[in-house]
């Protein structure tokens, strides 16, 4: 596991004299999983433009990567549509942070947008999925459509969204299964739902999130071609950025699929999401720890 920026690794590099710098430089950048296509046309523009390893040749390094990251980092900002039922719908493999940035979601709609919020209980896979989440609705006050554990998805989200039109809910939540065995299986299983969720929710107030762990560097780059391929991502929340030095995979996704970034989880608290911004997450990226 890489322990040290990516910014901490470069302002190193500058003060040791051997070796080919830009060699070393686009391993630095690879390793970050920044992508290699990302990492080559850092490295051809920066050729092109550094002389030596002075503070000044390492700083207009930094630079000219801070404005390529930039150019290639995809955002978007999540705005719910006004009287309309907005679903979300919040998907990834197990693990990566889905039910905890669902419950910080609910949060910031509730906080800072004034929305009404519902959470739908569709990971039913698992008794304790269903919990978790009628728990996070308990603490936060808002009300959670579930049914008895290894009940359909599908219908659970259908319950949701007649409670929500009823109750003239603003945003529903919903919890996924995180299972990945193969594509034909995601399909199979999100499908449902998405067909469910499409026949009812206007288009511009419907949004499949990906949830992905920034730990995991490669691997969530996979993650979301998996999804994405199987039932389309409208947008990525990058998770537990706060606990890890990695996190460049965002650029390569940005990069490789267009797929934008909407929030960042930076911790465990409530609290601890915030908006993509593009200059946050490459100050995080980039610092010097
Ligand atoms: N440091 C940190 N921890 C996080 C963040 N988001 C989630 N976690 C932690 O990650 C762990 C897993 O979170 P969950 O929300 O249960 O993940 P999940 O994807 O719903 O997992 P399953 O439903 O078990 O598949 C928990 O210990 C969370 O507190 C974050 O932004 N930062
Ligand atoms: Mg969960």
């Amino acid at each position: 596991m890489i322990r040290k920026t990516l910014g901490a690794r470069i302002r190193e590099l500058f003060g040791r004299p051997e070796l080919d710098l830009f060699e070393e430089l686009e391993e630095i950048l690879i390793e970050g999983d920044i992508g290699p296509a990302t990492a080559d046309r850092i490295i051809e523009t920066s050729r092109a433009e550094i002389r030596g390893r002075a503070g000044s040749d390492r700083d207009r390094f930094f630079q000219l990567l801070r404005s390529q990251l930039s150019g290639t980092l995809r955002t978007v900002t999540l705005e719910p549509v006004e009287g309309a039922v907005n679903l979300l719908l919040v998907l990834g493999v197990n693990g990566v942070g889905k039910t905890t940035t669902i419950a910080k979601l609910a949060e910031y709609l509730r906080r800072q947008r004034r929305k009404s919020v519902l959470l739908a209980a569709a990971d039913t896979f698992r008794a304790a999925a269903v919990d978790q989440l009628a728990v996070w609705g308990k603490r936060l006050g808002v009300p959670v459509v579930r049914q008895e554990p290894g009940a359909d998805p599908g219908a659970v989200v259908f319950d949701a969204i007649s409670s929500a039109q009823a109750n003239r809910v603003d945003v529903i939540i919903a919890d996924t299964a995180g299972r990945m065995h193969n594509k034909a299986h995601l399909v199979k299983e999100l499908g449902k739902i998405d067909r469910i969720a499409g026949g009812r929710i206007p288009a511009e107030a419907y949004k499949k999130i990906l949830v992905i762990d920034a730990t995991t560097g490669q691997n969530a780059l996979r993650q979301a071609e998996v999804f994405h391929d199987a039932v389309g991502v409208d947008s990525i929340i990058l998770a537990k950025y706060d606990s890890t030095a990695k996190g460049g995979i965002a650029v390569a996704i940005s990069q490789d699929l267009g797929i934008p970034f909407s929030f960042m989880g930076v911790g465990e608290k409530l609290e601890d999401l915030e908006p993509f911004d593009r200059e946050a997450y490459l100050d995080r990226l980039l610092e010097v720890r």
